[in-house]
């Protein structure tokens, strides 16, 4: 049976290059994106697209009947900036946005379900370097609790109903095709940005936060490998750690000025500040890639040279 996908939350930073690359892999035709919102216009182009609300289950099923879809990639949440300001609804979308993927799964209608998770799953009282697989998780903003309970349902959701669900943990993500949508990571896309349109950035979290992030590429072949992989590799059905790079906002910026010397950064951090001080510094993703063979291919400086070249 051909696999027919439908990405839900298709116009965001993930989706915007997501939905290109499962178009790639699968044909065009094949892959259907959704979102509330129009997507790029490479996006909008090139295959099916349907504005779907990821609280409507009703329509959810319509479209998945429509197109006659068995793998859903679930992307539509608020993230930890804009979920700390508007917590209940945070906490409604990123829950039952998922629990009516699940229950399609549940159900049969569909066969398999990619659902991202985060490192904000981790918390304050988490080993922040080198954070293992298995660990202490007590998360304290609204999008990482939610971020943990939805790794709880989808293992519950295996274990109990079989349901084929994969899910990754990602660091921040950065890319030049599309803007990042209201994280705390965030300030590592913009600083590229501005680095070339005004050779100044006000950074809101202070100079030495490392956090652990990873270039867009490389969480995509990460995402796809992981639903390509066979089941039985499929060891954790939580979300797995995947580890890119890690770095401060004075490294990030240290990067650029050995392309722009005049490039400069000044600091003001604000309530983010707390959200970045309650996660890892770095991740081992060890497990990841023992059980289905991830790996990282990029760096801070490779990252640098890629996000100026492309912006440029
Ligand atoms: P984003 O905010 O850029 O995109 C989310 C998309 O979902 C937007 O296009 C938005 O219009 C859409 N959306 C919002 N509410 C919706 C609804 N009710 N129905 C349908 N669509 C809706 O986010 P992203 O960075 O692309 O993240 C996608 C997923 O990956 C999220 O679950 C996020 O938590 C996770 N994630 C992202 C990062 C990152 O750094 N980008 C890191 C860790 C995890
Ligand atoms: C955010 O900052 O909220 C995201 C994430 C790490 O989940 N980029």
């Amino acid at each position: 049976m051909t696999d027919k996908i439908l990405v839900i939350g298709s116009s965001g930073q993930i989706g915007t290059e997501l939905v290109m690359k499962l178009r790639q892999i699968y044909g065009s035709a094949n892959v259907v994106a959704s979102d509330l919102k129009e997507g790029s216009a490479e996006i909008m182009q090139s295959g099916p697209f349907e504005i779907l609300d990821a609280l409507d289950a009703v329509k959810i099923h319509e479209v998945v009947k429509k197109h006659k879809i068995n793998q859903v990639y679930l992307l539509a949440a608020l993230l930890s900036a804009t979920a700390e300001q508007n917590p209940k609804f945070g906490w409604k979308l990123n829950m039952e946005g998922l629990f009516h993927i699940l229950d399609m799964a549940k159900e049969k209608i569909i066969s398999k379900v990619y659902w991202p998770s985060s490192i904000a799953v981790f918390g304050p009282t988490t080993p922040r370097q080198n954070t293992p697989q298995f660990t202490v998780m007590e998360p304290n903003t609204v999008y990482g609790i939610s971020k943990q309970a939805g790794e709880r349902w989808c293992e519950y959701y295996f274990n109990k109903y079989g349901v084929d669900v994969r899910s990754l943990r990602y660091p921040g993500l950065i890319g030049w095709k599309a803007a990042p949508g209201g994280g705390t990571t965030d300030y590592a896309v913009h600083i590229y940005h501005q680095a070339l349109k005004t050779g100044d950035y006000e950074c809101f979290l202070s100079e030495n936060t490392t956090l652990p992030m990873m270039y867009m590429d490389d969480a995509i072949n990460a995402t796809v490998n992981l639903m390509l992989a066979d089941a039985e590799k499929i060891k954790v059905r939580s979300s797995y750690n995947i580890a890119g790079m890690s770095f401060s906002p004075k490294e990030i910026a240290a990067s650029i000025q050995k392309h722009i010397p005049s490039f400069t950064i000044s600091y003001n951090p604000d309530f983010r500040q707390a959200i970045a001080d309650s996660w890892p510094q770095s991740i081992d993703d060890t497990v990841a890639n023992k059980n289905w063979g991830w790996k990282a291919a990029h760096d801070l400086q490779k990252l640098t040279e890629t996000m100026l070249t492309n912006l440029k």
